[in-house]
């Protein structure tokens, strides 16, 4: 039997219709890796069934999407324009499948969004965004160069990301207006962006729980460590 990985689809509109989808360069990686993604679609049919999908799985793929509903993290009086749009009912099945693979030590990756689903989860708390509270210092979304924008990020030593990447700097994909503002106490900072931003976490207590800013898929040849970040999450599966 193939290993089962969870990934929460995201929703837009497309030609005045809902659509949901997810990246297929993350169902690429796991069908190349023999592994079954599953898709959770967005409805109120998953709110109230979720435990349909997490009866039988063996990890969870947490991966972009829009931001995260500030009451999450404690924030009540936030203004709609300093926030984009957030999905409640996909908050509300993320964090259902984030707890119950916690609680039930299944291996977690957490990319862009997905780090900051696990920051929240943790206790910690996001900016809404990272340029207003950076003056700039860092570019972490690029408008105008969306693929090939990189910044510079220091790895921690002695980290397993440091392991994978074998480097103190990589130069990495970025597209997060979002970002973490107080880093949970439970989770180990593991790179640093030149503003001082969190990049990637661990959460030491499991066998892998893993948040990255950055979109290793999007720069999958650049540095054989992005294909080492896969392939350690699927090894745990
Ligand atoms: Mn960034």
């Amino acid at each position: 039997m193939a290993k089962k990985v969870l990934i929460v689809a995201r929703r837009e509109m497309r030609k005045n219709k809902p659509i949901q989808w997810v990246s297929e360069m993350y169902l690429d990686i796991l069908a190349r890796a023999g592994v079954q993604p599953i898709i959770v679609p967005i409805s109120q049919y998953s709110v109230e069934h979720v435990h349909d999908y997490l009866h039988e799985y063996d990890g969870l793929l947490m991966v972009e999407g829009g931001d995260v509903n500030p009451e999450l993290y404690g924030e009540q009086s936030f203004s709609k324009y300093d926030i984009e749009e957030f999905d409640e009912v996909k908050d509300t099945i993320e964090f259902a499948c984030c707890k119950h693979a916690l609680e039930h030590n299944k291996p977690i990756l957490g990319i862009c969004r997905g780090l900051h689903i696990l920051n929240v989860i943790f206790g910690g708390t996001l900016m809404y965004d990272v340029h207003k509270n950076n003056n700039g210092a860092v570019l972490h979304i690029n408008y105008n160069n969306y693929d090939e924008h990189r910044h510079l990020v220091h790895i921690e030593k002695e980290t397993r990301l440091h392991d994978w990447y074998t480097a103190d700097t990589i130069h990495v994909t970025s597209y997060h207006h979002q970002g973490i503002r107080t880093l949970a106490s439970g989770l180990l900072p593991m790179a640093y962006s030149e503003d001082g931003l969190v990049e990637a976490v661990v959460y030491p207590e499991h066998s892998f729980v893993v948040g990255l800013q950055f979109h290793p898929e999007r720069m999958y040849n650049e540095y054989a460590g992005n294909k080492i970040v896969f392939s350690k999450f699927i090894t745990e599966l």
